[in-house]
């Protein structure tokens, strides 16, 4: 690489770090947002912190199982990003997922229903917190292998480009994800076929208790690996709800006319621990950067600032946004816990394999007729 390049390749790495919300503000992707459609967005971002404290809280109680990876901090990406997809662009992410889930419209009861291991939860109960799904949203999870969803997102665009739609699907990833061998096929592929997918790494600094500098080799940022791929790459202030948007919007323009692939990385920051079993974050991070964090840099209390400046938001009605999300959130939590579980029979509903297969295995055929038989001995009888 020759100096002059790298000169660019870190101006523009850095580029987020001064980004000015009132610039921002006049762009026309910005400008175009009615006010209703911005406190629209509002009330998304605090839907998500809500939702994830009013989770925590259930898992605190023994409510939910398993793992839960919590979002709070980070709901300027998901929101930002979502806000600009029309009906044939695409969403999949990894294991934190909530705050997708919710921006693209799932109910808060349907998702904590889910978490509760309930029949009325997006996946019947049977994902948990780390696969929810709305096909019907064009929402395609919710991954727990770290990277496993970006091939996916790739296909996905692939199907997209093959159809003739004119859609793209934004695949969402961790900073830790990055190094994984899959994405960077992925990116082969992408750059090759031309594909309209945006690659999002949302680095939120750490990969459980790993930080990024001491996981990645890197010259000036994640995104600019892309130009191996022949992919444009931006960064993003994952605090400035404008700029999410702004830059999204350019990848999105980017797929939609010319079929191209971006990679986007988003800085963010998350306030709880890599998942709730995570009780040591404060000893890999320290306190003050925590606090720094919220303090300084929350996206929710930035983008309040910035609409009560511009006239759209009082302290009065965002504090009204706050409480009806908050009682939002406690009626999903009742109505997760009066939902019932999946019945018994549901165990064979929504598995993968084929019926096609009569009379080549013996146990496939006693599964079609609803008869399973366990490890242990046990039979189950449809
Ligand atoms: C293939 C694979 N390897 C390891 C793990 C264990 N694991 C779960 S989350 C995680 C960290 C990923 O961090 P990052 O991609 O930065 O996402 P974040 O949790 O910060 O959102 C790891 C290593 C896994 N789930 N899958």
């Amino acid at each position: 690489m020759t100096a002059k390049k790298k000169t660019k390749s870190v101006k523009k790495a850095e580029r987020w770090q001064d980004v000015d919300v009132h610039e921002l503000a006049k762009l026309e992707i910005n400008q175009r947002l009615t006010d209703e459609e911005k406190v629209r967005l509002y009330t998304d971002m605090v839907r998500i912190r809500r939702f994830e404290g009013r989770s925590l809280r259930s898992y605190q109680e023994g409510k939910i199982g398993g793992f839960l990876h919590l979002y709070e901090g980070q709901e300027a990406c998901a929101v930002g990003t979502i806000s600009l997809l029309g009906a044939d662009d695409h969403v999949i992410t990894a294991y934190r997922d909530h705050g997708h889930a919710l921006a693209v419209g799932m109910s808060m009861n349907e998702c904590m229903a889910e978490m509760y291991g309930k029949h009325t939860g997006c996946s019947k109960g049977k994902g948990g917190s780390m696969h929810f799904f709305a096909p019907d949203k064009n929402y395609w999870g919710g991954h727990g292998i770290v990277g496993g969803q970006i091939p996916l997102g790739t296909g996905i665009a692939f199907a997209l480009k093959r159809q003739g739609k004119k859609g793209c699907c934004l695949a969402y990833m961790g900073d830790g994800a990055i190094n994984q061998g899959a994405v960077h096929e992925a990116y082969n592929l992408a750059g090759l076929w031309d594909l309209p997918v945006i690659f999002i790494i949302e680095n939120n600094a750490y990969s459980m208790g790993t930080s990024q500098a001491r996981s990645s080799a890197y010259p000036e940022c994640l995104a600019q690996r892309a130009e191996a791929y022949g992919m444009d790459w931006d960064t993003v202030n994952g605090n400035i709800l404008y700029d999410v948007r702004a830059k999204t919007y350019e990848a999105i323009k980017r797929a939609h006319e010319e079929s191209r692939p971006t990679v986007l990385e988003v800085f963010t920051y998350r306030y709880r621990g890599h998942s709730v079993a995570d009780a040591n974050h404060e000893k890999y991070r320290s306190k003050d950067e925590i606090l720094d964090y919220k303090e300084n840099k929350d996206p929710i209390t930035l983008t309040r600032k910035q609409f009560i400046e511009e006239g759209v938001l009082t302290e009065e009605s965002a504090k009204d946004i706050d409480k009806a999300a908050m009682e939002e959130a406690t009626a999903s939590a009742e109505f997760a816990d009066k939902s019932p579980f999946p019945p018994a029979t549901s165990i064979l509903e929504d598995t993968y394999w084929s019926m096609d297969n009569k009379g080549q295995d013996p146990q496939i055929d006693e599964l079609n007729q609803g008869r399973f038989i366990f490890e242990d001995g046990g039979v189950y009888d449809k």
